[in-house]
């Protein structure tokens, strides 16, 4: 595998690489969070396009222009809400990850940025939800040769220090 995973801590709509992903809700029409300062950094123009798509289910993916932020496309994906976890989430946030890495390869990017989808409003707890964000992508960029480069953005001092340590775990196994 020569492609980078990268965890930092900070704000994703600061970030310069080719796309951001959105951890929007599947009417697109934006919210609080991390979809809330996504589309004011964006500008209204992201709000008309994300109305043109209509939808995106639960495990899907969405891609639009990045308008106003240093990013040239926004990835749009809808995690699931945590609900206990019988409920298929693992399964779900799994699917968000490799949909989102697949429309960044047909779009040929090469550097992508994720938040920790679902760890916030929607509740799903963040060790679990990094494990599994951490090994869809490794499994993703494993199997293909794009994007080079896939940053974890957290939010946060814990959310950072629960990424590193998963993240060592990983690849201590
Ligand atoms: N940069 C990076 N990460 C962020 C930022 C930011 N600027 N702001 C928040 N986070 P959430 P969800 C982190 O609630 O749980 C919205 O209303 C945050 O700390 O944004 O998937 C949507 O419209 C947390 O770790 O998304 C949906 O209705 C992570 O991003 C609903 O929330 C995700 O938290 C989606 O809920």
């Amino acid at each position: 595998m020569m492609q980078q995973i990268e965890i930092i801590q900070g704000d994703i709509t600061q970030l310069q690489v080719d796309a951001i992903v959105n951890a929007a809700n599947s009417s697109l029409l934006g919210g609080g969070g991390v979809d809330g300062a996504i589309h004011r950094a964006a500008g209204r123009e992201l709000l008309e396009e994300c109305r043109q798509l209509r939808r995106c289910e639960t495990g899907e993916a969405k891609i639009t222009k990045g308008y106003n932020l240093p990013a040239k496309w926004v990835i749009h994906t809808v995690g699931p809400v945590w609900k206990g976890g019988n409920y298929g989430e693992d399964e779900l946030l799994a699917s968000c990850y490799r949909h989102s890495l697949t429309l960044a390869e047909q779009y040929q990017i090469k550097t992508i940025a994720f938040p920790a989808i679902s760890t916030g409003v929607y509740g799903f707890p963040m060790e679990r939800a990094s494990k599994i964000a951490i090994a869809e992508v490794h499994q993703f960029l494993h199997d293909h040769n794009s994007p080079e480069q896939v940053i974890f953005v957290c939010f946060g001092q814990s959310a950072y220090d629960c990424y590193l340590r998963v993240m060592q775990e990983f690849t201590e196994k």
